[in-house]
């Protein structure tokens, strides 16, 4: 489809996926609208001014490279060669990501990468609308309702297209929901989370290693820290929301000594560094993780969703923001190429559906690998032979948090593939405490046999 003058998009939310998405779509010649409930944190300042970031790797870079924005973003981000793992004994031990510095992540702070987003969407041509939050909308007449919560004042607006980028409480994915059902489940994850801030040390550096995903694994629960370009680190502790058999839970925390007592027990290493815990634990809320599946994204050519609106999932594997900007590209390039909106819809759910549940079922498996076997003897020895099959087979052979994290290949491959080379990884060092014994003729023979080699991308 080309743009047209008559043809408005209207996107409600402006957060991660909204303002990229409206980017790209201005670029390409769309009228584009965007609306969304908070305030312009142009004029404000981002939300309670927290420094919450999020780690950026290639398939969101890629994504806000058509935009022409990853030298911006790139600019502000602390880059992260591995995870810096911390053992209970106050060792630390760094894993790396990639095979070299050309594979690494990105931390990137969430406010300043929307206000850098914004401002591309007007400049690109979007027309930004806040304080409007999506309320009531009536399919027929192709027209939407948007209360500013300030005093509850309502605009009525009259579309052509919907797209719901407005997160996982999505009201667009309501409002469908109740003309075609979406077949909306959430499953949540029994888990909360809660952010807590790491401060420069007394002469302004970082007090830990700056260029690594920081993480305190302990079994049923961990700790992480991401690196800030202003030398913080924010931490983020997950854990159950109930305790349980002598575990910790945070409903077994009803106030900051009870959650000192726990980090002076399990996490005393990242305590060190927490100057304002008892404030910043009274502070900041409990978080919520949930995987939101949904059997449908659109309402034929008039509606759609993406992001988290679309398949909101846990966080562990840093994936969310980076999937939701792929989706970003994926549905411009379905409008771009359909004769019609459904038929553009109806192509971006079939592409991005799969692979949306795959890095859904990829990031729930990723907790349970985060926290209890980072540190596993036979998850290192795998580890170990996973690193050495990448580099005798590189073709064929990609560890699958490099599919996930480093290529572009669609999320589904990579979990496909995944499951056979994990199958070659336990057999080949089922019974092994060491690779020397293991026969490696034999399995470069089995992964020429069952690994087709893969398009370098
Ligand atoms: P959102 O960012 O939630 O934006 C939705 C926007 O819509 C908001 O601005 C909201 O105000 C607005 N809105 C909501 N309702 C309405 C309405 N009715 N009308 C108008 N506007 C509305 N992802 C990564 O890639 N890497 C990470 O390291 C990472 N870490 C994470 C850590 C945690 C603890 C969590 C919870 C998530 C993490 N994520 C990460 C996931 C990432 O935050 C999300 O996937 C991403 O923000 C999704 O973007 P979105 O634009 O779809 O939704
Ligand atoms: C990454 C980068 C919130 C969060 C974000 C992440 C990651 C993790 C653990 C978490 C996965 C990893 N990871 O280190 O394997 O790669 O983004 Cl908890």
């Amino acid at each position: 489809m080309k743009p047209s003058a008559q043809n408005t998009l209207t996107i409600a939310g402006a957060g991660l996926a909204g303002a990229l998405l409206a980017t790209l779509l201005a670029r390409a010649g769309w009228q584009v609208e965007v609306f969304e409930k908070r305030a312009d944190p142009r004029s404000v300042g981002y939300e309670g001014g927290r420094s919450i970031n999020l780690a950026l790797a290639e398939r969101g870079l890629h994504a806000l490279r058509q935009a022409g924005l990853h030298e911006a973003v790139l600019a502000q981000a602390v880059m992260m060669r591995g995870r810096m793992v911390h053992h209970p004994d106050g060792h630390t031990a760094l894993q790396r990501y990639g095979k070299d510095d050309s594979e690494v992540i990105w931390s990137v702070h969430r406010g300043r990468l929307n206000l850098l987003l914004l401002d591309a969407a007007e400049a690109a041509g979007a027309r930004l609308h806040f304080h409007a939050r999506l309320d009531r909308v009536d399919f027929d007449a192709k027209h939407a309702t948007f209360v500013d919560d300030r005093d509850g004042s309502s605009i009525g607006h009259a579309f052509d297209v919907l797209i719901g980028a407005d997160g996982a409480g999505s009201a667009l994915r309501g409002a469908i929901d109740q003309i075609t059902p979406l077949g909306e489940r959430f499953e949540s994850l029994g888990h909360g989370y809660k952010e807590l801030e790491i401060e420069p040390s007394a002469d302004g550096g970082f007090r830990i290693e700056p260029n690594a995903l920081h993480i305190w694994p302990r079994g049923r629960y961990m700790c992480i820290a991401l690196p800030n370009t202003e030398r913080t680190f924010t931490v983020t502790l997950f854990l159950p929301l109930q305790a349980s058999d002598g575990m910790p839970g945070f409903d077994a925390l009803p106030d900051a000594a009870a959650a000192r007592a726990l980090f002076e027990r399990d996490f005393a290493s990242a305590l060190a560094h927490i100057p304002d815990f008892d404030a910043d634990w009274a502070a900041h809320p409990i978080g919520q993780l949930a995987t939101l599946y949904l059997d449908r994204w659109h309402l034929d050519g008039r509606a759609v969703l993406l992001g988290d609106a679309a398949h909101a999932m846990v966080p562990f594997h840093g994936q969310g923001m980076n999937c939701a900007f792929e989706d970003c590209a994926a549905l411009a390039a379905c409008i771009a190429g359909a004769d019609d909106f459904a038929g553009a819809f109806a192509a971006f759910q079939a592409q991005r559906l799969p692979n949306a549940c795959a890095i859904q079922q990829m990031a729930l498996e990723n907790y349970l690998e985060m926290r209890d076997r980072v540190d596993d003897a036979d998850f290192l020895l795998q580890r170990e032979l996973e690193r050495l099959l990448a580099q005798r087979d590189p073709e064929r052979f990609v560890p699958r948090y490099s599919m996930v994290t480093f290529r572009r290949i669609p999320y589904a491959t990579a979990l496909a593939r995944g499951r056979v080379q994990r199958e070659l990884l336990v057999e080949a060092t089922r019974g092994h405490t060491s690779l020397a014994d293991v026969d490696l003729a034999a399995l470069d023979a089995a992964v020429r046999d069952r690994l087709s080699t893969l398009d370098p991308d």
